[in-house]
């Protein structure tokens, strides 16, 4: 992490905990929005994320379903953190690093601001003309695109309809402390009873939610919301990455039969299926030494939904 704007070098993936052992994520810094003259953006945004991360991978889904792609680009890091943070590297997919003019994302980070302290985290959205960090945190940034990008949308979705909208802030209130976050909480948990607790809140949501998919097609009323995105990046990783890393192993999605079918409809549909790399999501969790000493990537496992995906299987 970078502290007034120096690069620490020691990478330590617990970002902070209470007495009690439990993780506590970090809170995002740049918070900016866009102002109502779209014309003024043309040219001057990129999407900064890397496959691995879930928080990126909700950008990824919601620009490529808005149809952004062409209006905001993106450039992807290496699944594999390194003791510098996030790189441009040569793993299959990352973006070429000859095609930026920083080696890590931190630099970024220092050029907004030189003396930032704190994790240097993706996603980000950059404004290429100011050189600064727009927003760094995928919850603003799914708004952003979502809302004032809309003239720009190639696309009648939406992914917050107003009517909808206590709707999906409570759907999303309920899964992201025990689920989304939970995974998390579960993995980096430095003592026993903070890993059980956020095991046994995990699996109470993946109750509830095998519960409410097997009555409901959506997450949230009849139609693709935001909430399918945020619900879906940690799916996707669930079988692949925590269930062994995580330790949050008392079932698999797979052994969910709605939540399953659930994970293959969103499969279908290209803008989920083209921004989820299993090799950068395997790559990438279990290159966590302080979880994984010997760095050694699981072969398995091979799950029937992978036929959806075109690359990086
Ligand atoms: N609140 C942020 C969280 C982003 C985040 O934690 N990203 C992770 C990757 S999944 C990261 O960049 N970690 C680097 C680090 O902690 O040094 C968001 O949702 O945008």
């Amino acid at each position: 992490m970078l502290v007034n704007g120096h690069w620490q070098k020691r990478w330590e993936p617990v970002q902070q905990q209470d007495a009690d052992g439990r993780f506590i994520r970090q809170n995002s810094t740049f918070s900016g929005r866009l102002e109502a003259d779209l014309d003024a953006y043309v040219g001057r945004l990129t999407l900064y994320v890397g496959y691995i991360c879930p928080w990126a991978t909700r950008t990824l889904i919601a620009r490529s379903l808005l149809g952004l792609e062409s209006q905001v680009p993106v450039r992807v890091v290496d699944p594999v953190l390194t003791d510098y943070g996030w790189r441009f590297g040569d793993f299959p997919g990352s973006t070429d690093p000859q095609l930026e003019d920083i080696q890590y994302l931190h630099q970024l980070y220092t050029r907004t601001d030189p003396h930032y302290s704190g994790r240097a985290t993706i996603p980000l959205l950059w404004d290429r003309q100011r050189q600064r960090i727009i927003n760094n945190e995928s919850a603003d940034i799914l708004k952003i695109f979502n809302e004032d990008l809309r003239p720009w949308h190639q696309s009648e979705l939406d992914l917050m309809p107003k009517a909808l909208e206590p709707d999906i802030d409570a759907f999303n209130a309920r899964i992201y402390h025990r689920f989304n976050n939970g995974v998390y909480r579960a993995g980096f948990a430095s003592s026993q009873q903070a890993y059980e607790e956020a095991f046994t809140e995990v699996f109470e949501t993946l109750n509830w939610l095998e519960t409410h998919f097997s009555q409901h097609p959506y997450a949230v009323g009849e139609q693709l919301t935001e909430s399918d995105i945020r619900l879906f990046v940690t799916l996707s990783r669930f079988d692949v990455a925590y269930h062994g890393l995580f330790k949050t192993n008392l079932r698999r999605i797979q052994d969910y039969p709605a939540l399953s079918a659930y994970l293959e409809r969103l499969l279908a549909i290209e803008a989920f299926a083209d921004n989820t790399r299993i090799d950068h999501i395997k790559a990438g969790y279990y290159s966590v030494q302080a979880l994984n000493p010997t760095g050694i990537v699981p072969l398995g496992p091979h799950l029937p939904w992978f036929s959806y995906l075109k690359e990086g299987v």
